[in-house]
This record gives C-alpha cells, structure tokens and sequence, in this order.
C-alpha cells in the first residue's frame, strides 16, 4: 500500500486501488472477507460450515463483523493514524465508539452459551471476526473498556491464543494505553523549534497528499489547505556533486538479485560522493506500538508519502524487522547535502518520531550494515527482515 497499489496492473486486480489483492494462477481475488472464503474454500471447506443452515451463519456472522465492528472501529481508529486526508472529527468518533458497543454488546450476548459463532467448531466466520477485533483490542478497547464485555474478551483471547492465530500474529496483548486524538507519547521538547507544530497526528501540510477513500461521513471534513509557497530549494544552491543520485536509483532498480551485492551495492559505494550526500540511520522510537505488522507497514508508507516532495534529492530503505509483535521499524536514508533538509525537519512530523545518526563512513561495520539494509538481507541487526519499503 503506497507503494504499487495505484499501478494500472495492480488496479487491473482490484479497480479501488486498495490491499488486500491475493493473486492465484485462476486470476485474483479482492475484498478480505472474499479472500478469506476463497481460501476455506480451496481447503477442506469444513472452515464455511458443513449444512446449508450452517454455511448461512458463516455468512451472516461475517457480515455482522463488517458492518457492525470492523465499520465502526476503521472509522474510530484511521483518523488517528495520521494518514493524509483522513480527519479527525469529535462527533464521527463518538458515532463509531457508540456503533462499536452496540456490536460488542450483541455479540456478548450471544457468546455468552457460546464458544465459537457457529457450530461447536472454528469457521471462516471466526477467523474473520477475530481479524475484527484485532485492531480494537490491540489499540483502542483497553480493559476498561471491554469490561463489560467479558465474553467477547474471553472468545477473543481464546481465538487467538490458538496455534494457528499465534503463528500469525504473535502474541496478542491488549493495549493498556489507547490510541488517542493526540499522540501522548510525542515527545513535544524534541521537536525542533519550528513555529509549524503538527496540530493533529495528521499532516494537514503535507504537499500532495494522496487521496485516501472517505467514508460518507468524512465529506464534511475535507480542508481546502493552500499549495505551499514556491521557494527556491536550498539543496539546489549546494555545490555540484558528482553523484547523480538517479543513477544511483536506476543502478539500484535494474540490478538482479543475484548480483545485487556484487553489482549494486559495490556501484553505491563506488559512485558515493561524502561531500554531496550523507547517510543516515534512522531507528523509530516506539517499537512497543507497533503490534500489528501490517498496521506496522502502513506507518511506514504513510512516511514514505509524506517525504514524496524530497524524492529527488533522497533515496532510502525502511525495514520493518522481528519474527513477532512488537516490530522494530529501522532505516537507512541518502540525502543531499550533510544535514538531514531542512524542509524535510519543518514539514514532515515524522522525522521527530525516529532517533537519527549520521553513518560514519570510516566505520566499516555502519557502512555494511547500509548494504544490507540496501540488499534487503534475510537478518538486519540479526533480527528477521519481515518488509523493506524503498524510497526512491
Ligand atoms: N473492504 C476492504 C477494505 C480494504 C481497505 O480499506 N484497504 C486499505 C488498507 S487497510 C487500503 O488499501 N487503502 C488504500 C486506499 O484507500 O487507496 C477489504 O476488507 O479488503
């Protein structure tokens, strides 16, 4: 997502534009839930229900999980991501809280004779569901919250304390510390001074902003923020640099994985000009929310999309690393110049998220542990590399 998921041949898969895709030599499949069945489907088919009464409780069950929990929480939970165009409004968050309970009062009821939804047995229904209510346990209903829902507590944390779950996801623990409009944990006093302080955890200013898919209710919200002023950029007025950093980036792109360290990385060093550019290392300040991988990756895209407007002097690698929640988000990034841009510090509030650190180029060690970031090796630092985002 924010990557490929716009390409014409990813929206020949799905023509929204959105993931998940799960492409089959039969052709692809969109729409998670659809996914979900098509893969019960192709297995022994006893995860959709063996009678047709049966089968029609699955359903019935994933579309209550849609429309009565999965709805309610996106629409709680997305406008306090940050993602660009999505905003934060007191009263749709009211309206997706009071719509969350409603569902999760339901639900408790009936779980309350009940061990999984349908049958005496676990269905697609309950993998979905769980899936469901994931997200909120993990980042929105903290104990007190779900409190009076202890059967669905208990369900949840059965399901997914299930082998076939934990594989999956990890080990699930529930947030003690829920998402909130304003992001507590942003350390205020190491935000360089700049009269521009994120006023959401949203950037409102980022230049470009990809337009992201509202729900009806948003509509409302939408600002009208001005294109910013054209200024001349500062990296333009650096002396010339020998380097042509799309050079690098084609090198970087045509190079065949075989050979990548041979051809690519030994390309890079070759052709790095230390007076034009500076590396940098950049590791995130707060692995223990990054609980979800995918929710994990998104943060990561949602940067990339905001440093779209340095594209041409920058180029960088951002992996998201561990077997298990929670991921470690860790990267490597070229810039031109020697400080990290100035624009770059006073526009996208995600810089003061990460601890920064120049790469020592006489330091050999710093510099393969760039190459490998660059390679996307199997371990970085050790740990598993799970997803490497580029920025280029
Ligand atoms: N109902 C869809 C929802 C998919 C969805 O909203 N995907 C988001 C990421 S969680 C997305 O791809 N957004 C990109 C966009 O809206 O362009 C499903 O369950 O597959």
């Amino acid at each position: 997502m924010g990557v490929t998921n716009k390409t014409p041949e990813f929206l020949a898969m799905n023509p929204i534009g959105k993931v998940p895709v799960l492409k089959t030599s039969d052709g692809s499949v969109f729409e998670s839930n659809a996914i979900a069945k098509y893969v019960a489907r192709i297995g022994e088919g006893e995860l959709l229900g063996t009678t047709p009464i049966d089968m029609a409780h699955v359903d019935q069950w994933i579309f209550f999980s849609m429309n009565e929990i999965d709805r309610h929480v996106m629409t709680w939970l997305l406008p306090l991501f940050g993602l660009p165009g999505v905003h934060y409004n007191q009263t749709i968050e009211n309206n997706a809280i009071q719509g969350v309970k409603r569902g999760l009062d339901s639900l408790n009821a009936y779980l309350a004779s009940k061990t999984f939804l349908v049958a005496d047995m676990v269905t697609v229904a309950d993998i979905i569901l769980t899936c469901d209510l994931l997200l909120g346990f993990t980042m929105i209903w903290d104990a007190p919250f779900t409190a009076p829902y202890p059967h669905v507590t208990r369900y949840f944390f059965t399901m997914v304390n299930q082998p076939e779950f934990s594989k999956i996801l990890g080990e699930v623990k529930q947030t003690t510390a829920p998402k909130k409009k304003e992001k507590e944990t942003k350390p205020k006093e190491e935000k360089p001074k700049k009269e521009k302080q994120p006023k959401q955890p949203k950037p409102a200013e980022a230049p470009k902003p990809k337009p992201v898919e509202k729900g009806p209710e948003d509509a409302a919200e939408e600002d009208e923020a001005p294109a910013p002023p054209k200024k001349p950029n500062p990296l333009d007025l650096l002396p010339p640099s020998p380097m042509k950093i799309d050079d690098w980036k084609r090198l970087y792109s045509n190079t065949k994985a075989a050979v990548f360290r041979d051809v690519a990385i030994k390309g890079f060093w070759d052709m790095l000009d230390p007076e034009g550019y500076s590396l940098w290392f950049c590791d995130y300040k707060y692995n223990d929310e990054n609980t979800v991988n995918f929710v994990t990756m998104n943060k990561v895209s949602g940067f990339l999309q905001r440093m779209e407007f340095i594209n041409k002097y920058a180029f960088a690698k951002m992996c998201i690393l561990g077997d298990s929640a929670p991921f470690e988000i860790k990267g490597v990034w070229l810039f031109r110049g020697q400080e990290i841009p100035q624009r770059v510090l006073e526009e996208c509030y995600d810089i003061e998220l990460y601890e920064w650190k120049k790469v020592d180029l006489s330091d050999e060690a710093q510099k393969n542990r760039v190459s490998d970031m660059f390679e996307e090796t199997d371990l970085i630092d050790g740990k598993t590399l799970l997803e490497c985002k580029c920025f280029k």
